[in-house]
């Protein structure tokens, strides 16, 4: 991508005028409550907008913090639970402001939840939800089939993967499935959720999980198969969706596309039947044409860019978790002893039973199985249980040592690092669920700190939300509608110690700290792009800090 392209003056590429940091939504009453001081000093305050002092305290000292570079003391204030807006203060610096409430995640909830919406390709956006950044319709001319050019396909809908306006299936159901396990097991967070998007007679948060299912339906074939992506040969320039009019194609079938949708449709197939029984059988239909197309066709097809396409690869080696979650969720959903044993032969090629993808799925196949209410093999259950413990708890030693609280281990700051922290927040999430463990809850909410402020930056990854927050992601009509404010609850990548894109490269010098190698830039993508599996496990980590 070409700098010149985003030529506009450097004033936004701000350090923190903080010296102090929090989440800057805030804190739920009863939880655990830090801000990091990067710098010594013994004693802190907690003051109002005012600056009444509200409490003080002695600060603790951390020492040396690896992934910052920071010499940090923390400063406890778990014990302060009046409802109010505060700042912290010590040794003449202040924080950014924050909230403590019931309420404090509800705005972001909200925000990072519609987000989605925003991201719809194919509708439009009218005035009436989105806004200022309301747009015309996009993508929508058919798509030629890539290896049959004779072939079209009517594939428009589901949403922009990302920066870019790609829609990959297994981005797509890796999103998806992180939502729908949001609802089904936060069911009184997201059940009675407004949106403020097109009337359904689903509830929201359904509707809009809907939207990308449909898509993913046209993109299988009669014989079950599922291609793997719809993009255009090269990534558009900075325009808006409508202005996007370069050819659409379908690419290739992949495994890893065929076998995710078996999944997420068998998953979605339970949730969607007690609102719309004709839209769960065709969702099981699909599910089982995907399998046995897999069964059919056991050798494993990968996909790479064919010459001339540089849109997104989504590149995996094998499809071995793919397949285990698909089987998983169509045990789940079906009960099929077939299933069952298809699961279980599954499950030992390997990959890591924990991971919530893309690319690795294994904790959701995990997952899936741990919570349905089918006879279960003790062995597995048992092998699946200990994996989510285990490293739940190699979870938490990574947060505790770290002076942010972070549960990232230096090697994790890669590109789109931000879902690492999100999808370590879930892991932990999940095992609180079914391993029943009692500290869950504030190790999962640390996740959510760091993602809103408590980082070495001080800065806010969601748009929208916070004093000091990022506002210029690599997201195409967020440039291109040429609106200062960034539509709110975009989540961007953060912190990569291997800066992977030209500008990046320029502003982070070598041997900078992992925890700061990033900067709010538009045309950096390697730190500060979006995408719809960087959201959806954000959402699923504040739905699980909300049920109560
Ligand atoms: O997240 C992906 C990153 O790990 C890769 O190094 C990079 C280059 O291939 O691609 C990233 O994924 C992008 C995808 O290919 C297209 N949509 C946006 C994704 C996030 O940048
Ligand atoms: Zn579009």
């Amino acid at each position: 991508m070409d700098r010149k392209y985003f030529e506009r003056d450097s004033s936004h590429l701000r350090t923190t005028p903080f010296g102090i940091f929090t989440d800057q939504a805030g804190y739920l009453p009863g939880s655990e409550k830090k801000a990091v001081l990067p710098f010594e000093c013994e004693s802190f305050e907690i003051t109002d907008t005012d600056g009444r002092i509200h409490f003080s305290g002695r600060t603790e000292a951390f020492g040396f913090d690896g992934c910052s570079g920071d010499e940090v003391c923390i400063a406890d204030f778990s014990g302060f639970n009046e409802e109010g807006t505060f700042r912290v203060s010590a040794g003449g610096k202040v924080s950014a402001c924050f909230r403590i409430g019931a309420d404090v995640y509800d705005s972001v909830l909200y925000d990072v939840t519609r987000a989605f919406y925003f991201l719809r390709c194919g509708c439009g956006l009218g005035e009436e939800h989105a806004g200022v950044y309301a747009h015309g319709r996009c993508h929508c001319a058919p798509a030629v089939l890539f290896d049959d050019p004779r072939v079209t396909l009517e594939v428009s809908g589901g949403w922009h993967d990302a920066g870019d306006y790609g829609r990959y299936v297994t981005a797509g159901a890796c999103a998806a499935a992180h939502l729908l396990y949001a609802y089904k097991l936060f069911p009184g967070v997201f059940g009675k959720l407004e949106l403020n998007i097109p009337e359904s007679p689903l509830p929201d948060f359904l509707a809009e999980i809907k939207y990308e299912l449909d898509w993913m339906l046209k993109m299988q074939r009669p014989d079950g198969a599922v291609y793997h992506k719809a993009t255009t040969m090269q990534h558009a320039p900075f325009v808006m969706p409508e202005e996007d009019n370069a050819q659409m194609y379908v690419f290739r079938i992949s495994t890893m596309a065929t076998a995710d949708l078996a999944a997420v449709s068998a998953l979605a197939s339970g949730i969607y039947r007690p609102f719309d029984a004709d839209y769960a059988d065709r969702l099981a239909e699909a599910a089982v044409r995907a399998i046995e197309y897999i069964e059919a066709n056991p050798e494993f097809v990968g996909f790479t860019n064919p010459p001339g396409c540089n849109t997104g690869g989504y590149y995996e080696r094998d499809a071995d978790s793919n397949i285990f979650w698909a089987y998983a969720e169509l045990y789940a959903l079906t009960g099929e002893e077939r299933y069952h044993r298809a699961m279980l032969e599954a499950k030992d090629k390997g990959f890591p039973l924990t991971a919530f993808g893309y690319g690795e799925l294994g904790g959701l196949g995990v997952t899936a199985y741990l919570l349905c209410d089918r006879a279960k093999d003790e062995a597995a259950a048992a092998q699946f249980k200990a994996a989510l413990a285990e490293r739940a708890d190699e979870l938490r030693r990574v947060s505790d040592g770290c002076g942010y609280g972070v549960a990232m281990a230096d090697w994790e700051y890669c590109w789109g690092s931000n879902m690492n922290v999100m999808k370590n927040g879930m892991l932990t999430a999940v095992n609180g669920i079914i391993n029943g463990d009692g500290s869950a809850r504030t190790y999962a909410a640390r996740q959510i700190h760091y993602l809103l402020g408590t980082n070495a930056l001080g800065i806010s990854y969601v748009t929208g939300t916070g004093e000091f927050r990022c506002n210029y992601p690599h997201l195409r009509p967020a440039f291109a509608d040429g609106i200062e404010e960034c539509m709110p609850g975009m989540v961007s990548g953060g912190a990569n110690r291997r800066p992977g894109d030209p500008f990046a490269k320029e502003v982070i010098p070598e041997g900078t700290p992992p925890m700061k190698c990033y900067a709010d830039d538009t045309s950096s993508y390697s730190l500060n792009e979006i995408t719809i599996y960087w959201n959806s496990p954000t959402v699923f980590l504040l739905g699980y800090l909300l049920d109560r």
